[in-house]
């Protein structure tokens, strides 16, 4: 598919990293902003490789998951003839403008990033300290401003935990326009009000992760339909049985309604009445029917 940008129709930009399976969290998160973005828009999406490799990759598993991510894509209903697929390294000019925002990026910049952070103390990460992460992992987001910047991009849908590194291109192209004259668009993020920050099932204080240690984080999107069920099933919950939506008090069943929601189109509210005076066992046996039918259908 080519663009043809000369219709006035926004154009968006958003990538996935070739970094293990996509889970529930990205295809709730971002791929169903994509899939209803395909129709009214100019859109194109990416498989950013060159991301992935900021941390240690099997080069032929890398080839395997580069090709897994398209094929998720289109499991997830993104349609090849009317957006842009295409693999990141293929496009020379990513890091040839990473380059020149490397040089209007400042290091407070990338300081504040909190992703960075979180990755970077990962203890099963190159070492566990700041100081033996690659140089990549920490220009990672400056690598996402050109990748974003390039297209003249008017909005990125991503989840939550992108949200800062929009900002920050959003400031690179400010700093860059000021410094050298009107040469970046500033592009908005768009974020889901419902759905941008799914939780992990084995710990719903940290965000589901396609590289979490254990595969009871995430329900994959490949997972066969009777194993993401036992995955719900498993999930923790928090100590009180009522089926109430509140993050604070009870994130875990917050989580779970969400995703329940979000999959079967009832709203939390309505969850919370058909709930009432059941336990989490009757909840977590109707969501896990619900995923299974989800992913036997995707
Ligand atoms: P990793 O854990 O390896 O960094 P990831 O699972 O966070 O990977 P990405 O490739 O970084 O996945 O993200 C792809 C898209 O999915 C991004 O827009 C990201 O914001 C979104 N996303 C990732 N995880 C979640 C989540 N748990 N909930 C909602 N959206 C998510
Ligand atoms: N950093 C993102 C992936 C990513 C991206 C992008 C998303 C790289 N370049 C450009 C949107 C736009 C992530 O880890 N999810």
């Amino acid at each position: 598919m080519e663009l043809n940008l000369k219709n006035n129709k926004p154009i968006i930009f958003s990538g996935v990293q070739p970094s293990g399976v996509l889970h529930l969290g990205n295809y709730l998160g971002a791929l169903t902003q994509w899939v209803e973005m395909q129709n009214q828009s100019n859109c194109i999406f990416c498989v950013v490789d060159y991301h992935a490799i900021t941390v240690k990759q099997e080069p032929k598993e890398l080839s395997r998951r580069i090709l897994d991510v398209v094929k998720a894509y289109l499991a997830s209903g993104i349609n090849p003839e009317k957006v842009v697929i295409f693999q990141q390294s293929d496009i020379t000019a990513h890091t040839e403008l990473a380059w020149i925002l490397n040089c209007i990026a400042r290091v407070a910049d990338l300081n504040k990033m909190t992703q960075f952070k979180e990755k970077a103390c990962l203890p099963d990460r190159q070492g566990g300290s700041k100081e033996s992460v690659s140089v990549g992992l920490f220009d990672y987001p400056v690598l996402m401003a050109a990748d974003i910047l390039l297209y003249n991009t008017d909005s990125v849908p991503v989840g939550d935990d992108q949200v800062q590194h929009v900002e920050l291109t959003r400031t690179l192209a400010q700093r860059f326009n000021r410094e050298y004259g009107q040469v970046f668009k500033i592009p908005e993020v768009a974020v889901r009000k419902q759905g941008a920050r799914i939780m992990g099932l084995d710990d719903p204080t940290k965000k589901m992760s396609k590289s979490a240690s254990s595969p009871a984080n995430y329900i994959a999107l490949t997972d066969a339909p009777e194993i993401a069920a036992k995955k719900i099933m498993r999930a923790v919950t928090d100590s009180s049985s009522k089926i109430k939506y509140d993050l604070k008090k009870k994130p875990a069943i917050s989580n779970l309604m969400t995703i329940y929601s979000l999959l079967s189109g009832v709203s939390v509210k309505k969850l919370e009445k058909d709930y009432q005076g059941k336990g989490y066992g009757d909840f977590k046996k109707d969501l896990a029917e619900t995923v299974k039918s989800f992913l036997a259908e995707h």
